[in-house]
């Protein structure tokens, strides 16, 4: 399977799996991801999805080149709506998605990160945008997400060299949340998805629906929709579970309703 899929407890872990091609997103990987996402999105014991690479090489190396190279241009426009359909998926996903980039996360890789609501990177991680390196540009989101994680200036350098940065020099422009031993990836990855997942469920994904909005501008309508779904928090069993446990000091059993 170019994409594997697995459940541990409150986690789903997919893996890119091609290790041998740098875990280059072809159409097949593509298709993958989505079938992963169905089987996470349709189990109600998963919170929270971790995404990493296979090996020890790479997190994902991009789009796949020999699936561009002889690409006419209707068909280069169908690949990158493929590509935009995954980031736009993962960004609207309900439950918060971490990268767990072990490695080099170039081009598409990057751009499938980025769409990402985490990035936890090794401290083997190599990010960059080396698409003019071939010819093109970022195709799958990286002209406009890199800009509003990393900044436009930073987005602009890696974007117009196609030189790659190592993981402290993401870290330290927001590319990355934190950089951690490369042995201990996974680990620092679960523990940080468990932790969300002791969290109100309901009220998590509501945080990813209105932190997503805040980089689409129109502050007083979605300060406004915050108010309503503060409010709505307060129809449900999790509120009322959270307060009660607050009291009782005792961890909360929050059912996502
Ligand atoms: N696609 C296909 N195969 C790849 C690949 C990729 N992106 N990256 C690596 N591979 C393959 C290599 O060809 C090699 O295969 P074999 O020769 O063993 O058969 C194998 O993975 C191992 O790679 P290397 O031998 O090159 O390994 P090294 O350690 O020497 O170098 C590297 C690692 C990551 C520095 C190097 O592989 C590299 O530079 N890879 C390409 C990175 C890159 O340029 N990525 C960006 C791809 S472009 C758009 C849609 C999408 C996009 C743009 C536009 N539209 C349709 C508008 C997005 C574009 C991209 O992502």
């Amino acid at each position: 399977m170019p994409v594997d899929y697995t459940r541990q407890g409150p986690v789903g872990v997919l893996t890119l799996n091609r290790p041998d091609a740098l875990n280059a997103l072809s159409r097949e990987m593509l298709a993958g991801i989505h079938t992963a996402l169905d089987a996470a999105g349709s189990d109600p014991e998963v919170r929270v999805v971790i995404i990493t690479g296979a090996g020890d090489k790479a997190f994902c190396a991009g789009a796949d080149i020999a699936t561009m190279r002889t690409a006419s241009a209707s068909e280069a426009r169908d690949f990158a709506g493929l590509g935009h359909a995954v980031g736009a998926r993962l960004e609207a996903f309900p439950r918060p998605v971490i990268a767990a980039i072990n490695g080099y996360a170039l081009g598409g890789g990057c751009e499938l990160a980025l769409a990402c609501d985490i990035r936890l990177a090794s401290e083997r991680a190599r990010f960059g945008q080396p698409e003019v390196n071939i010819g093109v540009l970022p195709g799958w989101g990286g002209t406009q997400r890199l800009v509003r994680i990393a900044g436009l200036a930073f987005a602009k350098e890696l974007i117009f060299t196609g030189r790659m940065c190592d993981a402290d020099e993401a870290a330290a422009h927001g590319l990355a949340n934190r950089v951690v031993p490369h042995a201990s990836l996974m680990n620092e990855a679960t523990a940080l998805a468990e932790l969300i997942a002791t969290k109100g469920p309901w009220a998590v994904t509501q945080a990813k629906l209105m932190t997503n909005l805040a980089l689409d501008g129109g502050q007083q309508g979605n300060l406004d929709r915050e108010r309503d779904l503060f409010a709505l928090a307060f129809t449900t069993a999790d509120q009322r579970e959270g307060m009660a446990a607050f009291f009782d000091k005792r961890p909360p059993a929050f059912e996502g309703r």
